[in-house]
This record gives structure tokens, sequence and C-alpha cells, in this order.
């Protein structure tokens, strides 16, 4: 039984092309700067973004760590919404280990934070309060059904932050995810941006490894934040050669992920047991019905007895995602299951 995962698109499998550039790719030594094939791949994600410089780190997590830990000094405080990643997901890295307080405001339905909300967030100077340093966006947002922020809405945010003198940081793991929903450059998205870390290792399916993006001074600081971190890597161009992969070809070829998550969504609307968010990308988002007669938790199952996983939590509802590996007939198989386990 060939398996179906939509639990994430974290999941996806280096291609063969992959596999074949990294068994061929040239290394050296990138904690000394000298592995040519992360080098390159840097350049290609300095170019994509618009920024002078980049860094190749092993997360997306240590992406967004790392970005935080350079920007603001211990008892800073960074805004950011109530359901982003790093505050959700990220096992607290920025209070654990840089010692940042987060200011959570409410994340609205499509990813936005309100700017009246983040005007109103920001510290006046007064002995007695932190330092608002950052404002973290995130692009396109998780929990927030895959949701794209426009260009225009990230120019806004951008002016606030730099009206109050705040830096402003966007965790883009699936940034080329918006830029194929809006029909925008990722560089647009990300123009107002101090800092940006984007993954190779989600839609774009290399195995391991994220990018972060920002000025050529911001870059050589987190270098050092990355070094601390145990982030340091060795010849690391075997896994570069696959992120060069991912940005130049996979990059391309998102809109059949869309595609397929909308056509997924739609059959499961038809099913009255299921409240389902019309996806913007790639993440499809639903919940049980109140009147439904099953469980969810006998729902992943019987999907499980099918070869389908789909990814469930208690205050995150179902959530099914597209990506490289998911085709048509995936999508035809997911909807049957459903429509039978429904019934
Ligand atoms: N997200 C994962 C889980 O951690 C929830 C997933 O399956 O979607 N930013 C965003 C917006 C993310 O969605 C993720 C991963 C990360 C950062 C962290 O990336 P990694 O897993 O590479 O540390």
């Amino acid at each position: 039984m060939t398996l179906i995962d939509l639990r994430s698109d974290t999941v996806t499998q280096p291609t063969p092309e992959m596999r074949q550039a990294m068994a061929a790719a040239e290394v050296g030594d990138d904690v000394y700067g000298e592995d040519p094939t992360v080098n390159r791949l840097q350049d290609l994600a300095a170019e994509a973004t618009g920024k002078q410089a980049a860094l190749f780190v092993p997360s997306g997590a240590m992406g967004n760590l790392a970005a935080l830990l350079t920007h603001c000094q211990r008892g800073d405080e960074a805004i950011l919404g109530d359901l982003s990643h790093p505050y959700i997901y990220e096992t607290a890295g920025l209070a654990a280990l840089g010692g940042i307080q987060p200011r959570t405001l409410p994340n609205q339905a499509d990813g936005r934070l309100r700017l009246d909300d983040i005007r109103q967030a920001i510290r006046p100077d007064d002995v007695h309060f932190p330092i608002s340093r950052l404002i973290a966006l995130e692009n396109t947002h998780n929990r927030c059904n895959g949701a794209a922020l426009s260009a225009a809405y990230t120019a806004e945010v951008g002016q606030l932050a730099r009206q109050h003198g705040l830096l402003l940081h966007i965790d883009g793991a699936r940034i080329f995810n918006a830029a194929t929903a809006l029909g925008a450059s990722v560089a647009e998205l990300v123009a107002p941006a101090d800092s940006v870390t984007f993954c190779l290792s989600k839609a774009l399916c290399a195995p391991v490894g994220s990018v972060l993006c920002g000025s050529a001074d911001f870059i050589r600081q987190a270098r050092r934040i990355r070094k601390q971190l145990g982030g340091g890597m060795r010849q690391a161009g075997i896994l570069a050669a696959a992120g060069i992969i991912a940005l130049q070809v996979m990059s391309q070829r998102l809109g059949e992920d869309h595609a397929r998550a909308a056509r997924l969504a739609a059959g499961l609307a038809e099913l009255p047991a299921l409240r389902v968010h019309p996806p913007q990308t790639n993440i499809v988002r639903f919940q049980l019905a109140e009147d439904a007669h099953l469980p969810a938790e006998q729902i992943v199952a019987g999907l499980a007895a099918e070869g389908i996983r789909i990814g469930h939590g208690a205050y995150m509802g179902f959530r099914a995602v597209t990506h490289y590996w998911i085709d048509d007939a995936a999508v035809d198989k997911t909807l049957a299951a459903f429509r039978r386990i429904l019934a």
C-alpha cells in the first residue's frame, strides 16, 4: 500500500534529481566559509529574497531563533502573533535561550496582525518597560490555514516598524507558496523586512535546511549565533545541493499543490460532518461539525487503516497539507476514504 502522507509538507523526500546532485556535490568546510555549494545556495537565496546576504541553517526553527537572537538583547520584547510558529511550536526558544519576552497579539483569520494592535503594543520609552525591539510576521501563516500576506500589508507593517525604530522579521517558511498564490515575487513580499527565513525542506522537498537572509552585517552576526546554537555544519554542501534544486526548480511548481489543496477542500466541504476553511495555498484545515457522529480519533484511525495520514490536534483540528508527493490520485483516494468513513 502506498502511503498518502498529508500530515505536513515536511514529510517530502528528496527527488531523484536532488539525490544525484547531493552525491555529486562539491564540498568544503562551511564553518570556514569554504563550501562552494553552500556559498552558491546562499548567493541564490540572497538574490531570490533581494537581501545582501544569506546563511544556510539546519532548520526553520533555528533560522527564526538565530534571527531573534541577533536582533534582540535579553529583556527586549518581540511582537508576534498568538498563533505564530515561534510562539507555539518552537519550544519557547526565544524566551529560554534569548531572554526575549514575547508580546503576542491576536492573529486574524488571514494571518495578519492588526496595525492598531501593533501600534498599541509598542512600548513608550519608560524605565519600567522592556524595549519593543522587533515585529515578526509569518508568510504563509501555518495556523491561519496557510494564508498569504500581501506585499501591501507587509509594507504597512514595515513602515510602522521603521516609524518606531523597530525591526521586522518574517518567518517565510513557505514564502514561495505565498509568492505563487499572490503572483508576486518573493523579493517583493519581503522587501520591508530586516530579515527573513525560508525553508527548503517543506514544500520544496529538500531533505534538510532553511536559509536566513538579511543585510551583510546582520548575517555576519547571525553566523556567530548559528555557531553558538551548534548549527555550524561542515561539508554541508551535500545538503545545499538539494537546496539549490529546491530553490530553482521546486519553487516553480507549487501552483499544482495549491490546486490540489483547493480540490481536496472542495470535496471535503461537501461532507456535512466537516467545516472546511477554503485554502489559499497548500494547507487545508478543517473541524468536525458540532453534530458530527464520529470522534476525530476514529476518523484519523479509519484513514490510517487505508494508508492515509492526516494531522489532528485538540486545538488545531484537522490539517491536510498537499505537496510534491501528493498527486491527483492521492486526492481522489483521500476524498473517497472520507466519504466512506463519514457515510
Ligand atoms: N512547521 C511544522 C511543525 O513544526 C508544525 C509543520 O509541520 O508545519 N515556521 C513555520 C511557519 C513552520 O510551519 C515551521 C514548521 C517552522 C517555522 C519550523 O521549521 P523546522 O521544522 O524546519 O524547524
